[in-house]
């Protein structure tokens, strides 16, 4: 049985974007089963969850007996797809090169820009840096040209590509850098609306909102830090 790592809660702008939900949508889409387990703050933090599980002490991680675990939720995203052979395309195709260019491309170019920009709407009163989101927003309208119309990043079908991009690009949507992108916004909906995404996400909620902040015991990891 497959096992995946995730939050026992976290606050609501955050809920549906934890990024286990990924790792959901991409069982859903393949048609795995799988089982969640909810991890709190000295969870993640202990040393046994980083030695054995993830070194950074966060989530996403993927077990499954009889395989080491895999954390990264872009590595899961792909491993699950190659290993189905679903929603990615076949070993030694153009294809399947464009999809890995597009998985690494949203988590290495397009999440840090998004984060830092949601770093400065969220957390900085200053006007430069408030304006230092433009180059952003230009970069995400060549996200739209790259797509050039087609349903899809890449081939004429769903990928993890699609997957991805869309997931990433819901900090955008909430910062609402989408807005002068309608286009693109009207795929991400699209893309969203799959039914293995919907179930991810709500079983994400669901679990989330079983929970408060104090299951996520914090002041136990401020307790050892003093200590
Ligand atoms: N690059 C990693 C990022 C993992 C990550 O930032 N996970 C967040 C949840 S979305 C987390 O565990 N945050 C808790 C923490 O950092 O303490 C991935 O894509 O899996």
């Amino acid at each position: 049985m497959i096992t995946v790592t995730a939050m026992k809660w976290a606050p609501p702008f955050a809920a549906g974007q934890v990024r286990d939900h990924r790792v959901r949508w991409i069982l859903n889409e393949v048609g795995w089963p799988y089982q969640v387990r909810l991890v709190d703050a000295p969870t993640m933090k202990s040393a046994a969850y980083s030695r054995g599980l993830q070194p950074f002490g966060q989530l996403p991680v993927l077990e499954e007996e009889g395989r080491p675990p895999v954390f990264e939720s872009g590595a899961i995203v792909l491993d699950v797809a190659m290993r189905a052979g679903r929603c990615i395309a076949a070993e030694g195709t153009p294809e399947r090169a464009a999809a890995l260019q597009w998985v690494i491309a949203g988590l290495n170019s397009v999440e840090p820009m998004l984060f830092n920009v949601a770093e400065v709407e969220y957390f900085m009163d200053d006007e430069d840096a408030r304006r230092a989101r433009r180059p952003m927003v230009v970069g995400l309208a060549m996200l739209e040209s790259a797509r050039a119309g087609r349903d899809w990043f890449v081939g004429d079908g769903f990928t993890v590509a699609d997957l991805m991009l869309a997931s990433i690009l819901k900090v955008a949507d909430r910062l609402a850098l989408l807005d002068e992108l309608p286009a693109l916004a009207a795929w991400q909906r699209t893309i969203l609306a799959r039914p293995a995404h919907v179930r991810a996400e709500q079983d994400q909620r669901a679990d989330i909102a079983r929970h408060t902040v104090e299951d996520m015991r914090y002041d136990a990891l401020a307790s050892e830090a003093r200590t």
